[in-house]
């Protein structure tokens, strides 16, 4: 049985993390379950955008799993770390907007797969946080890398050395989160963002997460080099001549066929 609930209605799949009774901290069971499930709605034609969250109403991800890490030595640490980056990858590479639904606790590698997303959407109990110096470990799925770069540094430092938790109106404050809404509103407020990305062509969409996301660790000069090229690319593509002669021929454009 996979620890990775899917559910696909209208282009969208709503990937569930189902460890409950762990408030879904992550093993290597559910590493492996959730790079399937994604590398699956990543393949699947069906599916334009991706939510993820956890089951329940407490958690969307409490950590890594605590118990199992507590019998690693550094060489067991280091496959542990290095499966669960290529994980966060997978999510942050994917050519489909993943949009994190955070329904509670997004604590340690739980706050690192949430920043791994395209989009964070949070519900007014979400708790951020990179516990990990409490523990005598640092964040080692990305954390060091992705926060400083959504927050900025001196935010990212003072987050990270103290552990403490941030609650879901300090994280919209300083950028962490796209949007706070009520918990009952949560997949909502996630499907109309995919709904609206959905209207759009999608390997527009593909390519402009990919500058995105090359041009961040590079100057400006090198972004724009990307940039240009992804650009031109995509003139003379099925998708641009659709979107183009909607526009000219003053209608709505249909970039994927259903909708
Ligand atoms: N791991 C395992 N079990 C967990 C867990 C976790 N991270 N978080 C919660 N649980 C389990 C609890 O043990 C408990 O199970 P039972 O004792 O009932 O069997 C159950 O979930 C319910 O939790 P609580 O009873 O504690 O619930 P509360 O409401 O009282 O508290 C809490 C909720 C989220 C505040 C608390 O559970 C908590 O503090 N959890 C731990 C949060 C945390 O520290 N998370 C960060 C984990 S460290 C690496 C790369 C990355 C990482 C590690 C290594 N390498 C490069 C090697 C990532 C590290 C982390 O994520």
């Amino acid at each position: 049985m996979s620890y990775i609930l899917t559910d696909i209605s209208k282009q969208i799949a709503v990937l569930t993390i189902s460890r409950p009774d762990a408030l879904n901290a992550i093993n290597n069971e559910v590493i492996k379950d959730l790079s399937t499930a994604i590398k699956s709605c990543i393949d699947n034609n069906n599916v334009g955008v991706i939510i993820l969250t956890g089951s329940g109403d407490k958690a969307f991800v409490a950590g890594a799993d605590i118990k199992r890490m507590q019998a690693l030595g550094p060489k067991d640490a280091y496959e542990f770390g290095k499966t669960g980056q290529q994980m966060t990858v997978l999510i942050e590479n994917s050519p489909k907007p993943i949009i994190a639904a955070v329904n509670g606790f997004a604590l340690g590698g739980g706050c690192e797969i949430s920043m791994a997303c395209h989009i964070r959407v949070a519900s007014e109990t979400a708790v951020f946080g990179q516990p990990e110096v409490l523990l005598g470990i640092l964040p080692g799925w990305g954390g060091t890398q992705r926060l400083p770069r959504l927050v900025g540094t001196g935010i990212a430092n003072e987050i990270i050395t103290t552990g403490r938790m941030i609650n879901a109106s300090e994280a919209k404050s300083i950028g962490l989160v796209n949007h706070v809404v009520p918990s009952n509103e949560l997949m909502n407020k996630c499907t109309e963002i995919g709904d609206q990305i959905l209207k759009n062509g999608p390997n527009a969409i593909a390519h402009s997460l990919e500058c995105i996301r090359r041009g961040i660790g590079t100057t400006i000069e090198a972004g724009l080099k990307i940039e240009v090229n992804k650009f031109s690319n995509l003139f003379g593509t099925d998708e641009a001549n659709e979107g183009l002669s909607a526009f000219v021929e003053k209608r709505k454009p249909n970039f994927r066929g259903t909708k």
